[in-house]
């Protein structure tokens, strides 16, 4: 066996999907970011491609449209390396497993099983019956992490869920209400914070925090989409009131008063949202934490004592 024909020829290629996957990071949810390479029978690479925007062409689609004419009679020896099953559904686009059935590879190596009940080994099975050798499974793990939140939404129906706040070393996240405002951050952990943001596809907060910071929660520091603000409502807080920056961003408002999981499922399923990070504050972040529904904690520790005020939630 020549060494492009191995196992650890085939790793490579998906390492290199994988990269090509997450320049799409930012731009294509609520969809998964998704790679594509393609080999010719000499190992040699002769297309790649990738998902970059929502609504546009999948991966296979940019990697077959990469290839240079000269190469294009070289496809049916040829091996497809994907990042995620190839879809099988019609949906903003005909189906990915159509089109390399019609141009015949040769085999096709899939890392990931896409969780998407409409895919869910559909295309697999098409690639298979119409007689491409196809290899499932490479790179699994990475393929699988890759795409955490798409997955968490496809198979729980709620969001991929990030609590994250900045606290004091005395474990405080802000001064006492009514004195004057701290800042935790510095320039570094406000890019990083903006960037995380930017791969957010929504961003939540209760009605305190929006009356004590008013908050615009857009992403300035960082290319990228603004996430959708989402916003607890409570008795402290008068609808008439327009006067704060979220109210013109068009917030998704959800009701506290029925459970915390059912206003998740609703997020993904009536609004398309895979990920939300929630900003706080306290109480809103401890009743994520008590109902065990997040998947992701950032906390940023600052070496500032403030002795007294808001505390900061506990993980139980
Ligand atoms: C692929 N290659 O690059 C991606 C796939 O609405 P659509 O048509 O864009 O379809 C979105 C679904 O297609 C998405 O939920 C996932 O199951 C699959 N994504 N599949 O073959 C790709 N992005
Ligand atoms: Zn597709």
């Amino acid at each position: 066996m020549s060494k492009h024909q191995s196992g650890e020829f085939d790793e490579i290629m998906m390492r290199r999907a994988l990269q090509l996957a997450v320049n799409g990071a930012g731009h294509v949810s609520p969809n998964p970011m998704v790679g594509a390479v393609i080999t010719a029978p000499d190992g040699r690479i002769i297309g790649e491609g990738w998902h970059r925007l929502y609504g546009g062409p999948h991966a296979e689609v940019n990697a077959i449209r990469s290839v240079a004419a000269t190469d294009m009679h070289l496809l049916k020896q040829s091996t497809i390396y994907v990042t995620l099953e190839p879809c099988s559904h019609y949906g903003k686009t005909p189906p990915c497993s159509l089109l390399l059935r019609e141009k015949g590879f040769k085999r096709v190596v899939v890392g990931l099983v896409d969780p998407n009940p409409k895919v869910a080994g559909r295309g697999i099975a098409m690639l298979r019956e119409a007689g491409s050798e196809v290899t499932v499974g490479i790179l699994e793990g990475e393929c699988r992490r890759l795409n955490a939140r798409f997955i968490t939404a496809q198979t729980k129906r709620r969001p991929w869920i990030q609590l994250k706040w900045a606290e004091s070393t005395d474990g405080f996240i802000a001064s006492p209400r009514g004195s004057e405002r701290v800042v935790f951050s510095n320039s570094l952990s406000m890019t990083l914070m903006h960037r995380e943001r930017a791969m957010a596809d929504a961003i939540l907060i209760g009605t305190d925090t929006l009356l004590d910071d008013n908050p615009s929660l857009t992403v300035r520091l960082w290319p990228g989409r603004n996430p959708v603000p989402v916003l607890f409502k409570s008795k402290r807080w008068a609808s008439t009131d327009t006067s704060f920056i979220l109210l013109s961003h068009n917030p998704i408002i959800l009701d506290p008063d029925i459970p915390l999981a059912d206003n998740m499922h609703l997020l993904t399923e009536r609004h398309g949202i895979t990920s939300l990070m929630v900003e706080g504050g306290t109480r809103i972040l401890q009743s994520f934490i008590d109902s065990r529904l997040y998947d992701e904690v950032r906390i940023e520790r600052s070496p500032m004592l403030l002795h007294a005020g808001i505390p900061a939630p506990h993980a139980s």
